[in-house]
């Protein structure tokens, strides 16, 4: 090892720049400070080393030079940061193949790392190019050392300040699914890549991405956040999955040899800097990938049910060390306690478990080990340094304990400082990490915002945290129909909870989740995109959003997975036009990046309206409003808390022409909102009272007097009769829960008086709180409201067993899939099934032989699907076909509404537009779902109102199946795979278990 002296002779590695960085602050090359000490390092280690400078120059001068490197590594003194960190430079292999080929002496993640050039053909000539870069580089060195600024400006924009976070605009990209502008690194041979393969590389690297920024700022786009471009474990046989995605990594120090080369990544950092952009890069802290086989139950001591697997490239362990000493059962390794050898999370309600088992089986680091701080801190480091990186997301933080942060973030070890001093070296004052903290919040519920919130306000840790909790709150309202009360809600509790909620990331969907659109309407993501960009919080455009993507991880390129064919990067797309409309809103008045929003109206009992205003700097104002509803919905008698008579000027409108509103005399506002409508006003000037006077409508005449006779506070019946007087009016309208197109209209009767029938078998949630008023149709005048709950009186329909052990298929020889979360749960055997009726409305018990929650599912089960077909009495409409399940309804019976979940889905669709691919029509409002695992049951409860109104459901036959789902139904082989079902054909049914059950009361126990 050399000792680590000033400039000029022999630095080390990886601590020179420490040394070095100042002396290039002082000489004022602010926008260089990482780059610079390359070339010193050149001086510093003199001619027998210059051939390891593989680096920084974007011509590229140096490629052939790294055979020099990786070539001679092993025979020179250097230390082990040395051959990393100048391995990392020639990992891309492409710049040898170039050359003259690759001898691939060890295959395998991360390869590169020893691998060997073979000299020949160009690579030999760009070897002398490489020789006299590097003599001009010694002389650059040479004058820079002397303290003299050398000609080093071709590194321009590697590193720029820190932006206002707030005001960002991030574009999410995963690499291996953007763009391929490299096929020559496709396929690395190891078996990993196949785009035929959805769980396959795919080919998308960093030229892909680099050529397509233009794309992404013209949407509107001000920084690109990419899933890891390191070195991963490319296949996994216990998993028969890749790690195309980037979270398996083998060396958190090389760039994945798929993606390209550090030269690559540093262009893209030049390129992304050049357009006023920032580059965000995805970093894993938390484990490798997965070379560990660890069974239950957690090990008495280090490692003992721990054994290590080699994968098909031959790694039995990551290649950077010290994350390399993975064996347990060499004692050396076992003390040095690289890892926490735990079992996989079997219970995430266990802190413990979620901290230091393995997430999903990836293998767990000892995140409280210095070594393993160090290492971490070093590799991510010299990210920033390198190549420039802005910000990092920083994956699984809740599987990290919140203070391992304040040491990656804020370390002063001189050798592998934390990343802010890294950034702040680079000019970076605000260097961003902002963690996943994934889950979201069961309705009006903030346990996740608080847990979030701890990661936080952790001292000196990570200043930011993925917005999880509003993100469900978005989907529940604006994808699956929930109250908009519950966004009403998430936005009091994110304004009240974080002190600085505008520099959370938000988004509506991403790599980990169901697209928004496979289960929700474009309406409906529209209004979530819209709602987004006017809250607080960093908005993020996960890739293919603006291309109406339907499925999680297609490819955006023709030859890439799932992409139809066809390249995606059309600026025409409706989305990606609305989504231009949308973010330039947003960008163009800090109002709405910066602002405060306060909650004016929602709506508690269901989907409807939602209003905000928000509060900016200089007394400025806008308002905003939603109607995530089918149907128009009054928005009565609205406090803006602005001033009579203040002009609200129409800024957006998801459909149509911005219209321009005045506050009423008192403050308020009314106004109907279309379908799915979302609009956006800026407040003008407050007006003098005069300039009131004149804005608010003359001669007013007076009110018609509406009113509503008292009701009860609870109702329990399915229909209730109302009433209430009206003088002087012909008809009013009743409205429910603001909901105007479903207003009945009501004679008067010549007494002023009038009653009505509300029926209340819409309402299933004894929770929520009703809402109705009377309106006069002509003035648009309204009645005081009543307010009441529904607690309906369930009666019995039906009580079925089904038979213990007969998951098993059609054919009686299904098998589960290999992992034991089925194999030892039987997790989609049916035991019995019960059902009720209130009115209209279905609630279905089902008794399992046990349920799962294994991976933490939001809906409170996994490893099973259900699919229900509900067939209606005396209806030939509708269709036998079994979407998605290869197989057609007992005896060709047809059914009209389909309901489907997973432990991330909930959806009811109608028949219209079903056939063996299609679900069908979406409905609203779908039903209520809840897992209660120690009784083994789960309640699915639907509103009357999800069946178009039907009176009755006397007759009606429900056909309950089981399988699994993972954004689409899993798949069925002769032979069961790790994640496949067993015992059938690929064109089989995909049914499990099966239970028919008759909805007739007199059928029923
Ligand atoms: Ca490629
Ligand atoms: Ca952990
Ligand atoms: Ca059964």
């Amino acid at each position: 090892m050399l000792p680590l002296h000033t400039v000029g002779s022999g630095c080390r590695w990886g601590e020179h720049r420490a040394t070095v960085a100042p002396l290039f602050r002082q000489t004022s090359i602010s926008r260089l400070p990482r780059d610079a000490p390359n070339g010193v390092a050149i001086v510093a280690w003199g001619d027998s080393r210059r051939g390891c400078n593989c680096t920084n120059d974007p011509a590229n001068v140096f490629t052939a030079a790294a055979d020099v490197c990786s070539g001679s590594a092993d025979e020179t003194p250097w230390n082990s940061d040395v051959r990393r960190t100048a391995s990392r430079r020639t990992v891309g292999r492409r710049g040898c193949s170039e050359g003259g080929g690759m001898a691939r002496t060890s295959g395998g993640a991360a390869a590169g790392r020893r691998d060997r050039c073979v000299p020949g053909g160009t690579g030999a000539l760009r070897r002398v190019a490489g020789v006299l870069g590097a003599i001009a580089l010694l002389q650059a060195g040479a004058a820079m050392s002397s303290g003299v600024v050398g000609p080093v400006a071709e590194d321009a924009g590697l590193h720029v300040p820190s932006p206002d976070w707030r005001d960002q605009v991030i574009y999410f990209a995963m690499i291996d699914r953007f763009d391929d502008g490299d096929r020559g690194n496709n396929d690395q041979g190891a078996g990993e890549y196949d785009p035929g393969d959805g769980t396959r590389y795919s080919g998308g690297d960093l030229r892909g991405l680099a050529r397509r920024l233009d794309y992404m700022q013209q949407l509107g786009a001000t920084a690109l956040w990419i899933t890891p471009p390191v070195a991963n474990q490319w296949l996994n046989p216990s998993r028969s999955f890749s790690g195309y995605h980037g979270y398996w990594a083998s060396d958190f120090s090389a760039v994945d040899a798929h993606y390209g080369r550090l030269d690559d990544y540093r262009a893209l950092a030049r390129a992304l800097h050049g357009r006023g952009m920032y580059l965000v890069q995805d970093v894993v802290v938390n484990h490798v990938g997965d070379f560990l086989a660890c069974e239950p139950p957690a090990p008495s001591k280090p490692g003992e049910n721990c054994r290590v697997r080699r994968d098909p490239t031959g790694h039995a362990a990551p290649v950077q060390p010290p994350f390399d000493r993975n064996d347990p059962r060499d004692r050396a390794q076992r003390d040095a306690g690289i890892y926490h050898w735990t079992p996989a999370i079997a219970d995430y309600t266990d802190r413990r478990q979620e901290l230091e088992h393995q997430l999903a089986g990836l293998d767990d680091l000892d995140t409280e080990n210095p070594l393993v701080r160090r290492a971490l801190r070093k590799a991510y480091g010299d990210w920033i340094r390198d190549v420039g990186v802005d910000a990092f997301r920083v994956d699984t933080a809740f599987h990290v304990p919140a203070d391992f942060f304040s040491d990656f973030m804020q370390a002063t070890d001189p050798g592998a400082p934390g990343m802010a001093a890294v950034a702040a070296a680079t000019g970076r004052k605000d260097f961003l990490a902002f963690g996943e903290g994934f889950g979201v919040d069961a309705p009006y519920d903030d346990t996740r915002a608080r847990k979030l919130d701890a990661y936080m306000r952790t001292p000196r840790g990570l200043p930011s945290m993925i917005n999880f909790p509003l993100y469900g709150d978005l989907g529940d309202v604006f994808a699956r129909g929930g109250p908009t009360a519950q966004l009403g809600h998430r936005i009091r509790a994110m304004m009240a909870l974080h002190a600085d909620p505008w520099r959370m990331p938000t988004f509506v969907d991403n790599h980990d989740v169901d697209r928004f659109l496979a289960g929700g309407s474009e309406a409906g993501l529209k209004q979530a995109l819209l709602a987004m960009l006017a809250l607080p919080g960093i908005p993020v455009i996960y890739y293919g959003t603006e291309q109406g993507f339907m499925e999680q991880r297609p490819a955006m390129f023709a030859t890439g997975f799932g992409s139809g064919g066809r390249d995606h990067f059309d600026t025409g797309a409706p989305l990606y036009r609305y989504l231009q409309r949308a973010i330039a809103l947003r960008r163009g008045d800090t109002l709405f990046s910066r602002g405060t929003p306060t909650v004016l109206a929602d709506n508690p009992a269901r989907s409807g309206a939602i209003a905000w205003r928000i509060d900016g700097e200089g007394g400025r104002h806008a308002l905003v409003a939603f109607n995530s509803a089918d149907t128009p919905m009054l928005l009565d008698r609205v406090a803006t808390g602005l001033p009579a008579g203040t002009p609200l000027r129409g800024a957006f409108a998801i459909e149509g022409t911005p219209r321009d509103l005045v506050v009423g005399a008192d403050g308020t506002i009314s106004l109907v909102l279309p379908a799915h409508g979302g609009e956006v006003w800026r407040a003008g000037p407050v007006p003098t009272p005069a300039e009131a006077r004149a804005m608010l409508p003359r001669g007013e005449a007076p009110l018609p007097r509406l009113r509503l006779d008292p009701m009860p506070g609870v109702i329990a019946d399915s229909e209730h009769l109302v009433s209430g007087r009206a003088a002087a009016l012909a008809r009013i309208q009743l409205i429910v829960d603001g909901d105007l197109g479903h207003a009945q209209v009501i004679q008067v009767g010549t007494d002023g008086r009038w009653q009505a029938r509300l029926r209340t078998d819409g309402m299933i949630d004894p929770d929520r709180v009703h809402r109705l008023l009377a309106r006069d149709p002509v003035t648009g005048a309204t009645s005081d409201p009543a307010t009441f709950r529904v607690a309906l009186d369930w009666q019995p329909l039906a009580d079925r067993d089904d038979p213990v052990g007969d998951d098993t298929g059609p054919n009686g020889r299904y098998r589960y899939p290999s992992d034991p979360g089925w194999r030892e749960r039987h997790p989609a055997d049916i035991h019995r099934v019960r059902a009720w009726r209130a009115g209209g409305a279905l609630r279905l018990e089902i008794g399992m032989a046990g349920i799962s929650q294994a991976w933490h599912p939001a809906n409170g089960f996994d490893h099973v699907a259900f699919t229900a077909y509900l067939s209606l009495p005396g209806r030939d409409d509708g269709t036998a076909v079994m979407p998605q399940q290869a197989a057609r309804l007992p005896g060709d019976r047809r059914w009209q509404y389909r309901w489907r979940a997973h432990g991330w889905s909930n959806l009811l669709t109608r028949a219209e537009g079903a056939d063996a691919q299609h679900e069908g029509e979406t409905v609203t409002p779908g039903p209520s779902l809840h897992a209660d695992a120690a009784a083994g049951t789960l309640t699915v409860t639907f509103p009357a109102n999800a069946f178009d109104g039907i009176d009755s459901l006397e007759g009606a036959m429900v056909y309950l199946t089981t399988w699994d789902y993972d954004g689409g139904y899993r798949a069925l082989a002769p032979e069961a795979g790790p994640v496949e079902f067993g015992g059938g054909a690929p064109e089989d049914p995909r049914v499990m278990d099966a239970i028919d059950v008759v909805l007739d009361r007199d059928a029923s126990r």
